[in-house]
């Protein structure tokens, strides 16, 4: 059998910030690698989480000595990491197919697959593509019709449509036996309130897609708007047998939209329950507005500890007119009153500085994310990312603060200026109103040194760091 190796580039060999690194799970490579191991022999690198030197990860290429590589990456932030990795492969043995996959291909085909160390770019959910185009290689298919980005014999620029797969059921489960689970279950990822409750834990992903189109979202270029899901019974037996396995303690479930379909996530609630699993879990993105109170209580009977809700903005017309959440909030503050009744801690995120939003407005949402009553609330600056309404919205109304043709992402500081404020205003106001509300008070302060998990002292030293970001980035990033 032909050999086919799929890895995470390592991010730090692009930075080392703690702030930004964020050691992937291997869940992609091990859902890609069920589905082709009858054809190939899969072999998994992942640099980032064992932070392999580029001089290592060459090794273990050459060592492998592979047919084919499947490089994924996540975000565009470490979109260079592939090219760096490629470029590596192709210096190796220039034979080897060099396949992309994952939200920054998916996202930015057109530049990857100009990229000349990289074969095909596979746009979208990669399972079934995958298939094809291995056969196609191995010669025993044709080259599929859909899924793939490419530059053609004549330097041609081929953009297929993009996949989405229609029965999620249909597939089956990543499969660990090529990585050394353990390793990743008892390494949560950095502090903060969306640390696992407990280890040993596990990262879960049971459905794809999102109907809302939120405008800062990329979740409709990616997924898709139509929800899906897999089957509730499969999910719920298939947690029960890892937890047995490997005797995990905590669940954080990854999903865009959980709460799309009222009936499945009430099943999978009275499911976990019937069927004893067991196990502590947060919600990592929880539609407030979607949620009932039936389901509330079915969450904390189920082993639900927490969950991250998202508000965006405390201005109904923001929320309406430029964000396009259907959140109403009243509505999210009663919920999360609940929420908090049954025992759970909520987080709430809010989002300033869109393009069209007043400085008046910016203040709203500071005020009413004080008073909405969260344990924790977080600011981020709006970024436009490429292939959503923002960034649409942010090149017609021309708010980029500086050369568009040098946009990159950039997460912590603002992009988007306007008549009324400025993208530095955005910085400064986002870092140090999050520091006055979350931590104005001892009480508070020690609350949320509990949910991060670290001491207070440490907890100092992070809001420090923010601080001296914010200052740094003034002073041009000295
Ligand atoms: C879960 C998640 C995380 C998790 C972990 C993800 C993981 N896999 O380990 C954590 C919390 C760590 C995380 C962190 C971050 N995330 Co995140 N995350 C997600 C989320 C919700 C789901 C990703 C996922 O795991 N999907 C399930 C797997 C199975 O799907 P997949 O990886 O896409 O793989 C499929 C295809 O892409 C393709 N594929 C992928 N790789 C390959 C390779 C080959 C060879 C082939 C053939 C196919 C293929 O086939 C796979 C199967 O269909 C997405 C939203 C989304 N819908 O994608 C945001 C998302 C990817 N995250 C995002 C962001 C911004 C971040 C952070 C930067 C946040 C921050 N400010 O720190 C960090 C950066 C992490 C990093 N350093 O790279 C953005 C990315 C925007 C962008 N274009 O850059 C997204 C799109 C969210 C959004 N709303 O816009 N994230
Ligand atoms: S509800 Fe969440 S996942 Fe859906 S479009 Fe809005 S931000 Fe994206």
């Amino acid at each position: 059998m032909k050999k086919l190796a799929l890895i995470y580039p390592n991010q730090r060999w692009l930075k080392n910030d703690v702030n930004t690194t964020w050691d992937l799970n291997p869940v992609t490579l091990c859902q890609l690698a069920a589905m082709v191991k009858h054809m190939v022999n899969v072999f998994i690198i992942d640099a980032q989480f064992y932070d392999l030197s580029i001089g290592d990860f060459r090794k273990k290429i050459e060592n492998i000595g592979p047919d084919y590589v499947g490089i994924s990456v996540l975000s565009s932030e470490y979109g260079e990491t592939l090219d760096i990795s490629a470029s590596i492969i192709k210096d190796i043995d220039k034979d080897v197919v060099v396949i992309a996959g994952g939200i920054h291909p998916t996202i930015e085909y057109e530049d990857v697959a100009w990229n000349p160390d990289v074969d095909y770019v596979v746009r979208g959910e990669g399972e079934y593509v995958l298939i094809d185009l291995l056969s196609y290689l191995d010669g025993s298919g044709i080259l599929p019709k859909e899924g793939l980005v490419f530059i053609d014999p004549s330097n041609n620029l081929v953009v297929q449509n993009q996949v989405i797969v229609s029965d999620l059921s249909s597939l089956p489960f990543p499969d660990y036996s090529y990585v050394n689970l353990h390793d990743y279950l008892v390494k949560g990822p950095r502090h903060g309130p969306l640390r696992p409750p407990e280890l040993p834990y596990l990262r879960v992903n049971i459905t794809r897609g999102c109907p809302f189109g939120c405008s800062f979202c990329q979740v409709e270029s990616i997924n898709g708007k139509k929800v899906r899901y897999r089957d509730p019974v499969d999910v719920v037996d298939w947690l029960i047998s890892i937890r047995d396995e490997y005797g995990i303690k905590s669940i954080l479930f990854d999903d865009d939209q959980l709460l799309g379909k009222r009936s499945y996530f009430t099943r999978l609630l009275e499911l976990i329950i019937e069927k004893n699993l067991s196990l502590k879990f947060i919600i990592n993105a929880f539609a407030i507005f979607l949620v009932t109170d039936e389901q509330l209580k079915l969450l904390n009977r189920a082993g639900c500890v927490g969950v991250n809700v998202a508000i965006e903005s405390g201005s109904e017309r923001v929320l309406k007119e430029i964000v396009m959440k259907p959140v109403k909030l009243d509505q999210a503050i009663c919920k999360i009153k609940k929420i908090k009744e049954f025992g759970m801690f909520c987080i709430a995120n809010f989002i300033i500085g869109f393009p069209g939003e007043k400085w008046s407005e910016i203040r709203q949402t500071i005020s009413y994310a004080e008073n909405c009553g969260a344990d924790y609330v977080k600011f981020f600056a709006a970024v436009p990312l490429k292939r959503t309404k923002l960034w649409d919205l942010m090149v017609d109304t021309d708010s980029y603060d500086g050369n568009i043709e040098n946009w990159s992402v950039e997460w912590r500081f603002g992009q988007i200026s306007s008549d009324e404020w400025s993208s530095k205003d955005v910085s400064i106001l986002r870092a140090y109103e999050w520091d006055r509300v979350n931590f104005g008070t001892p009480e508070k302060r020690l609350r949320i040194a509990e949910l991060w998990g670290v001491s207070e002292e440490r907890l100092d030293v992070i809001r420090k760091n923010t601080r001296d970001a914010v200052v740094s980035m003034l002073r041009g990033g000295e």
